[in-house]
């Protein structure tokens, strides 16, 4: 990606700023993506557009390379702090201006384990992708998720796991939902390096999420299965 040391990112086009930003999200580059924000403002883009155009595009092409193995953890993690950087200054613009977004996520790791950098990744990359994403933190056992569920009310409940030893307790959550008639209210997708397709299917989640970039694609297609499920009939 091209070096913009000694770039006027005021002298750019509204085209050429476009590709500026997303060439300094993917080398993680905070403050020029913050100038080019705030750039984006003042000539009168909307937070929608700046976030959609500028950084969610950006972010899309980093979870692409992310998965295709092109960029790695450190580097992904860059990007995901500059796109939070942009992203600080258009929240409370898009709060104001009631901007859709692509959905809610309440994410955390399960109670006894403490592991957090991929679950980090994984909520950072959601927002980049344009979701709302709380993150409760590390070991939440099932009151500390039942209370982010009832206070947030998302449409996705992510859980992480990295040790064998407590990647059993998301069954614990996804049983609690059951019996509390709550499963269906949630799409709950889990991923962590211990875990797989049939450990997912054997606890009742609705995916696994090999990684980050899956995570996002994953969240994505399930919202728009669930919103077209929940549409009335054309004829109705
Ligand atoms: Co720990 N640890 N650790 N550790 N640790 C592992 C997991 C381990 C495999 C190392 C090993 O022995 N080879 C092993 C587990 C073995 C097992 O269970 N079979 C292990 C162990 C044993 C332990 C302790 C028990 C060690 C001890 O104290 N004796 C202890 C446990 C503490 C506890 O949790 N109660 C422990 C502690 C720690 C540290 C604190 C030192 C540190 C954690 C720091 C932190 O997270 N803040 C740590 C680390 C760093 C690791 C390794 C080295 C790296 C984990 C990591 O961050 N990977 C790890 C070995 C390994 O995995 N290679 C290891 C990078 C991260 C980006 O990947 O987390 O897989 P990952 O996340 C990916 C995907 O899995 C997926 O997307 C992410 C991004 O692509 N994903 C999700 C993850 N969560 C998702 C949630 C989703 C979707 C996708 O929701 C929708």
């Amino acid at each position: 990606m091209a070096e913009n040391n000694d770039l006027d990112l005021n002298a750019l086009s509204d085209e050429d700023l476009v590709q500026q930003v997303h060439e300094d999200l993917y080398d993680g580059l905070a403050e020029e993506v913050v100038e080019a924000t705030n750039i984006f403002l003042g000539r009168g883009w909307s937070p929608y557009r700046t976030l959609t155009e500028g950084l969610v595009e950006g972010m899309r092409i980093v979870g692409i390379d992310f998965r295709d193995g092109i960029l790695f953890v450190p580097e992904v993690l860059l990007a995901a702090n500059s796109m939070k950087a942009g992203m600080a200054i258009l929240r409370p613009l898009l709060i104001e201006t009631g901007a859709p977004r692509v959905g809610k996520v309440v994410i955390g790791t399960v109670k006894g384990d403490i592991h957090d950098i991929g679950k980090n990744l994984v909520a950072m990359m959601l927002e980049g992708a344009g979701f709302e994403v709380i993150n409760i933190g590390i070991n939440n056992d099932v009151d500390k998720y039942f209370a982010a569920l009832e206070e947030h009310q998302p449409d996705i409940l992510g859980m992480s796991a990295l040790l064998t030893t407590t990647m059993p307790y998301m069954k614990v959550v996804i049983d609690t939902l059951k019996q509390k008639g709550m499963r269906e209210d949630y799409i709950v997708l889990v991923g962590g390096a211990p875990l797989n397709e049939a450990f997912a299917d054997a606890v009742g989640a609705d995916a696994y999420c090999r990684d980050a970039a899956v995570a996002v694609e994953t969240a994505k297609r399930l919202i728009a299965e669930r919103r077209r499920s929940n549409q009335p009939p054309a004829n109705a």
